[in-house]
């Protein structure tokens, strides 16, 4: 029976529709303002999986515009439908064709992971602490200042955030950054980030945590390495013990760093 559809004729609809629906679609700006040299490949990569989305989407639409249009009964006919059983050309196509975008998708998805991932010599370590429902950081490259609900750190430096949840689980995200990822209560978990936009942003919490949640942001500052190092220096507070105890008692359970997750 595929032998007789207008193969060409649907392809060439799909393709328009994609192109129209892709077209809208990468107009909008859905992720924000970009402020670190992962955002440009994450948007990249979104605009990528877009495209292949409205494809897939084309097609389905393109397909039941056309099984509608051709083979809809006469009026009064009221006998069944064809017995139809199997097509083989048409279900190694329908397995074939979207397990080639699925490995696509996985594939680039897998080298941006491990560009943005990379790790640079002369990265700074940043201790994240996690608890309802307020975030706190520590520095322990600068004398384990400690600070609460404010978040400072140099522009272009790589920043490799150690997160801690001290309670239940938490996720870190700052949203200019696009890094996400959780703050999971005996692990330390690592999201890599390299600040490239001075500017003052909101880290949000992005796991429901408990009655809270909503209200678990904090403040981050990207500012000059001067200025940070001048804040460093105005800082007074010391990481308290009981958040010293929770970095060496979870860096004997650490793991490697486990994919983005949150919700
Ligand atoms: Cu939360």
């Amino acid at each position: 029976m595929i032998g007789r559809l207008p193969i060409a004729k649907m392809l060439g609809a799909t393709v328009v529709l994609t192109a129209v629906i892709s077209a809208i679609m990468l107009q909008v700006n859905w992720d924000g303002q970009q402020a670190s040299t992962a955002a440009p490949k994450i948007d990249q990569l979104l605009d990528v999986m877009i495209v292949l989305s409205s494809f897939v989407f084309s097609l389905v639409m393109v397909m039941l515009g056309y099984a509608l249009w051709a083979f809809k009964a006469k009026p009064g006919d009221e006998s069944d439908g064809e017995p139809i059983h199997g097509n083989t050309r048409l279900e190694i196509a329908w397995t074939v064709i979207p397990t080639i975008i699925v490995l696509f998708g996985a594939a680039y998805s897998w080298i941006v992971l491990d560009e943005i991932e990379a790790k640079d010599k002369d990265s700074m370590r940043v201790d994240v602490f996690a608890q309802q429902f307020a975030w706190s950081f520590a520095y322990p490259g600068k004398g384990n200042v400690f600070s609460e609900g404010e978040l400072h750190v140099p522009a272009d430096r790589q920043i490799e955030f150690k997160l801690h949840g001290m309670d239940v689980i938490h996720s870190f995200w700052v949203p200019e950054w696009r890094i996400k990822k959780d703050a999971v209560p005996g692990i330390t978990t690592t999201a890599t980030v390299t600040p490239d936009e001075e500017g003052t942003y909101q880290l949000i919490c992005t796991e429901l945590c408990g009655f809270g949640h909503a209200t678990m942001r904090a403040t981050v500052v990207v500012e000059p390495p001067g200025d940070f190092e001048k804040w460093v220096a105005g800082v007074k507070r010391e990481i308290p013990s009981s958040y010293l105890k929770a970095i060496d008692e979870n860096a004997e359970l650490e793991t490697e760093p486990v994919g983005a997750g949150g919700a």
